[in-house]
């Protein structure tokens, strides 16, 4: 499997976008188109319904040698054929996390702002994320953080940094210039004509 540390692009199978009847081709798509991770976010979805599309979504990755993430539900990681789970703010720790999800399984952090950043630093998370950049129509109450902080998070940050919120194929070579290594992209890359060809152009854009 591809480790973490050469992810640079971090797409998600949101259900709020993907029907679950739709979730199979979608994963197919993205990883022809060149994603370097998927997760699966199903909010308010039950245990079983989770399950039963990360058992389609997970031979896919596996597949592809390409990490799969369950947002939220570490308990559910190992019955999900699952490498991980991605924690929110509000969540448990990182360390509750990993001990439900097993040793060796990757866990994730939402940060939103430098000061949250820099306090993921000692639950030593795999990876954060850090946004949202901009205004987002997945989380629509988030208030927007910004470009300011991505040279400071970069230089405070030894574990990868993927940058959420509003990125889209279009603003993203400007989010590289202020500092970004690597890209979370959701709705831009779900709601694309053709989310292989779209997710093969934000990857050219995310340097090796
Ligand atoms: N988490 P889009 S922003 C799921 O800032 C999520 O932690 C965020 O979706 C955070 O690419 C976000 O459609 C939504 O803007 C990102």
């Amino acid at each position: 499997m591809k480790p973490i540390t050469d992810c640079k692009l971090y797409g998600i199978l949101d259900t709020g976008y993907v029907p679950a009847e739709s979730m199979t081709a979608m994963t197919s798509a993205l990883i022809a188109g060149g994603v370097d991770i998927l997760q699966l976010r199903a909010k308010g979805k039950m245990p079983e319904d989770i399950l039963s599309m990360a058992r389609e979504i997970s031979p896919l990755c596996r597949a592809a040698g390409i990490p799969f993430i369950l947002n939220d539900h570490p308990a559910l990681v190992r019955e999900a054929g699952a490498n991980g789970a991605h924690v929110g703010q509000d969540d448990m720790t990182v360390a509750e996390a990993r001990k439900l999800a097993g040793s060796d399984a990757l866990i994730g952090k939402s940060t939103h702002s430098l000061e949250q950043a820099q306090a993921s630093l000692a639950e030593n998370p795999d990876y954060i994320g850090f946004g949202p950049l901009f205004p987002t129509p997945t989380k629509p109450d988030y208030t927007p953080i910004g470009t300011s902080d991505l040279g400071a998070v970069h230089q405070l940050i030894p574990f990868p940094i993927f940058c959420i919120g509003g990125i889209t194929r279009k603003n993203l070579a400007q989010v590289v210039a202020y500092g970004a290594r690597r890209a979370v992209i959701v709705s831009d890359l779900l709601l694309a004509p053709d989310p292989t060809e779209q997710a093969a152009a934000c990857k050219a854009f995310l340097p090796g």
